[in-house]
């Protein structure tokens, strides 16, 4: 399996698309405080050759002297996970799977999930591979000189770290006009195509990041741009995460971004993310994104595919009614002007946007949509949005924490 670090990936999510091993695991175990115990636990873990990755201990609900203690660690199998357990079960009280990824533990388990912004590290080089569909039409597969280029732009995601400034990149003059051509054509469509809030948050991204028709904007400008006004941050990344990783990710308010551009032969639409897409078509940060984050954090895979198909319809495809006319507010429609224009035509079927619906209706990534959800508004679709995300349900609920950055863990059992 190899990853997609420098060739185009396809827009496709869900359980079906494949990711790279190893599962990051969470592990709890118990003991009854004496001397050396700690020590004769690590050691088990030490036989295996595990690096751990965290260690936290509380004491434990139980009367008496004994300690709960959290481990994460990545392992390369579920052999290797199983021998931990069986090694640790041999000097620990008990041991349980807290989360892991693995498919068998999410059946069982709660799939591991970031705790802390920092976490998201761990997604920075985990991109979904190059889908079958793009080899043959995108543009950019052939096109050896492009594709030396967004290897060098993704570099700078791979190596990215929590709380280091985002490299500025000095886009060529080529990358500039791509950039300028969606620019200009969506600046025409915008009035009479997008809706009222886009409309409100365009001007001010125009002011204050530099967006101009023959200047692209610089992720970590707009990173800080948004953390004043909406404490959310951007993150560069290699390409597209899994629905679960991007999702997650969302919970801690970070949005994952592309730095490359599309290939300058087909400015009017590209099925995959780029900078343009991003920044002209993600203007508009809403909470509800950070909800869908939060209620996708250690979500079966069931839930998440639920999750990300809402996603898709709305922050990506969504359209909406405001004065009696129909009005695009997903970022996918606003960052192509050639969707953008045909979303509004009546050659697109149009849904009332029903969460429960629109959660289990399949779509197809790489061509404009032939299916649009509509909500009454924006507003609506917002609520809408938050009363689905509580009817799924976990042994768990969290809480996000702005001032340290962290999700707390409440256990319902
Ligand atoms: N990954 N990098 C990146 N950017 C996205 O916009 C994105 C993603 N993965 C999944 C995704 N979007 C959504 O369409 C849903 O699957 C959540
Ligand atoms: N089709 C969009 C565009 O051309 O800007 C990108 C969509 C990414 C989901
Ligand atoms: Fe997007």
């Amino acid at each position: 399996m190899s990853t997609a670090s420098n060739t185009p990936v396809l827009h496709k999510c869900g359980p079906e698309a494949s990711i790279i091993a190893p599962f990051r695991t969470t592990l709890l175990f118990s003991i009854t405080d004496r001397v050396g115990v700690l020590d004769e636990c690590l050691a088990a873990i030490k036989i295996l050759n595990i690096s751990l990755k965290r260690i936290e201990s509380r004491p434990s609900k139980t009367p008496g002297w004994d300690y709960d203690f959290f481990i994460d660690f990545d392992a390369e199998s579920r052999d290797q996970l199983k021998n931990v357990v069986s090694e640790l079960q041999k000097v620990a009280k008990q041991v349980q799977i807290v989360s892991s990824d693995t498919s068998e533990a999410a059946e069982l388990h709660v799939p591991w999930f970031p705790r802390k912004k920092a976490d998201l590290d761990t997604f920075a080089d985990k991109v979904l591979e190059m889908g079958e569909e793009l080899t043959s039409d995108h543009p950019g597969a052939k096109d050896t000189a492009y594709r030396a280029r967004r290897a060098e732009i993704t570099r700078i995601a791979k190596t990215h770290r929590h709380g280091q400034p985002i490299p500025r990149i000095d886009y060529t003059k080529e990358e500039v006009e791509t950039w300028a051509t969606v620019f200009r054509n969506l600046v025409k469509l915008f009035p009479t195509h997008a809706c009222r809030e886009h409309q409100y948050v365009f001007p001010l991204l125009v002011e204050n990041c530099r967006y101009r028709e023959d200047n692209i904007p610089q992720l970590e400008d707009i990173s800080r741009f948004l953390k004043d006004c909406t404490g959310f941050t951007l993150r560069p990344v290699m390409g597209l995460l899994t629905s679960r990783d991007f999702l997650n990710g969302l919970a801690f308010r970070v949005f994952h971004s592309t730095q490359y551009i599309r290939h300058h032969s087909k400015p009017l639409y590209t099925p995959e993310p780029d900078i343009c897409h991003e920044l002209l078509g993600h203007a508009n940060f809403a909470d509800f994104s950070q909800e869908i984050g939060l209620a996708s954090l250690g979500a079966s895979d069931n839930d998440i595919e639920k999750l990300a198909t809402i996603y898709w319809f709305t922050v990506e495809f969504g359209l909406c009614r405001q004065d009696g006319e129909i009005r695009a507010y997903g970022a996918g429609l606003l960052s192509s002007f050639g969707e953008l224009e045909y979303a509004l035509t009546d050659k697109p079927e149009k849904k009332p946007f029903e969460p429960s619906k629109t959660a289990v209706q399949k779509y197809i990534v790489t061509e404009y949509q032939k299916l649009y959800f509509v909500a009454d508004s924006f507003k609506d679709a917002q609520q809408k949005i938050r009363d689905y995300a509580k009817t799924l349900t976990r042994s768990f609920s969290v809480r996000y924490n702005p001032y340290t950055e962290t999700v707390e863990v409440l256990d319902d059992k």
